[in-house]
């Protein structure tokens, strides 16, 4: 017998590469969607003639929604991948945020028990290392205190610990993993890497000039998303629910980044000047192609997050340097390129 998979956030770019892995592992995939003004779908378009995937409306603000849809498909397994998941955003929505990514963790939980599936249903819940925030501990590991820094990580914070209270209240098999930042050519375009990996493919075909970031020293451990899915679903096969830290145990700052994404588009830069005066200067030409911009800057940021993946290696077999940092860097720039091209 196949196993039934439910997916929130199914159009995602986690979601859309979770759908692939489960799809290939013979799963039927039932993904929950948003109705919005446009069916833009482009992250699984592709899937959509599958006949073991099928969409179905719903929301994670809405708890009859989740109750009616849980208790049509009653899958096997659940992962809750929804969520407004921009910090900077969850300056501007704050209550929202707060709605959707606390409070939809925990629709999603009772929607379980009210369908009877608490003793059935496997549940992964996307968290995520903001908790670590204004970080206690480098690099960061399962027992690092949580310091949450922004409204969004301030409700992952709640979605974490609804899901172990529920682990323990009712011994249900829900875990979450602890996601460090994961990449891809379908990552959203305001996230710093592929705001960075589409302005170095358009400056170096000459379609746009100039590139605004915020704090270009801030640091992270950025894997690849392809490679992280694959941890979300060794995480609901494993012996006993448990929570886990998902990372590459690698760290680089958003001007390393700059520095391969754009050698990788065939400029050179070098960074002048310090704080808001710093600029990128493409050494070729001498033309200033990166500035920092105010309204990049978070009120508060997250400046140091270093992930240690030994909990995942050791007990999920799971290998955090599949896809390096340079091999991540080039696969976006490079998609970006041939995406650059096609533009008017
Ligand atoms: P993403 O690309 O922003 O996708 C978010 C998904 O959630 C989209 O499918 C979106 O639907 C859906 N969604 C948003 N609000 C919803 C609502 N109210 N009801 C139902 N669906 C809703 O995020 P991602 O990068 O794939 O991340 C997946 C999850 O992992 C998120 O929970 C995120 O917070 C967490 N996470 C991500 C990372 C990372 O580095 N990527 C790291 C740690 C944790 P629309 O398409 O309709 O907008
Ligand atoms: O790419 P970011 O927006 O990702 P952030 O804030 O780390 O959040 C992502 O990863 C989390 C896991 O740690 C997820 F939970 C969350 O859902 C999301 O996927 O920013 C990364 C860093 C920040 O320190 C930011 O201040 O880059 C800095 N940055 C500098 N300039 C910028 C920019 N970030 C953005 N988005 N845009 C800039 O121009």
């Amino acid at each position: 017998m196949s196993k039934t998979a439910l997916i929130t956030g199914v159009t995602g770019q986690d979601g859309s590469y979770l759908a692939e892995l489960l799809l290939e592992k013979g799963y039927d995939v039932h993904g929950m969607v948003r109705r919005s003004s446009t069916e833009k779908r482009e992250r699984i378009d592709h899937l959509m003639d599958n006949p073991n995937f099928h969409l179905h409306y719903g929301d994670l603000a809405d708890s009859m929604s989740l109750v009616k849809l849980i208790g049509t498909v009653r899958p096997d397994e659940i992962y809750n991948l929804a969520a407004q998941s921009h910090v900077q955003v969850s300056f501007d929505v704050p209550e929202y945020t707060a709605d959707v990514v606390a409070t939809g963790v925990l629709r999603v939980l009772e929607a379980v028990r009210v369908c009877g599936l608490e003793k059935t249903c496997r549940i992964y819940q996307a968290s995520t290392s903001e908790l670590f925030g204004k970080v206690e501990e480098v690099p960061q590991r399962e027992t690092t205190p949580f310091h949450p820094y922004s409204p969004y990580a301030v409700a992952k914070q709640y979605g974490f610990w609804i899901v172990k209270e529920y682990r323990e209240a009712y011994n249900m098999f829900c875990c979450s993993g602890i996601l460090f930042n994961h990449e891809s050519e379908r990552r959203g375009e305001t996230f710093v890497t592929r705001k960075i990996s589409l302005a170095a493919a358009r400056i170096a075909q000459g379609k746009q000039d100039k590139l605004y970031l915020g704090n270009l020293s801030s640091l992270r451990d950025w894997g690849y998303a392809r490679d992280y899915v694959e941890c979300m679903w060794l995480i609901l096969q494993h012996d006993t629910p448990e929570d886990f830290v998902i990372a590459t145990g690698e760290q680089h700052s958003v001007r390393e980044f700059c520095e391969y994404a754009f050698r990788e588009a065939g400029i050179e830069l070098e960074f002048k000047g310090e704080g808001m005066d710093e600029v990128g200067i493409d050494k070729a030409t001498g033309k200033v192609v990166i500035e920092v911009s105010p309204e990049f800057y978070r009120p508060t940021d997250v400046v140091n997050l270093w992930g240690d993946p030994t909990k995942a290696k050791t007990e999920l077999g799971w290998n955090p340097t599949k896809t390096s940092f340079e091999e991540l860097v080039k696969l976006m720039v490079r998609h970006d390129m041939k995406l650059v091209e096609k533009e008017n």
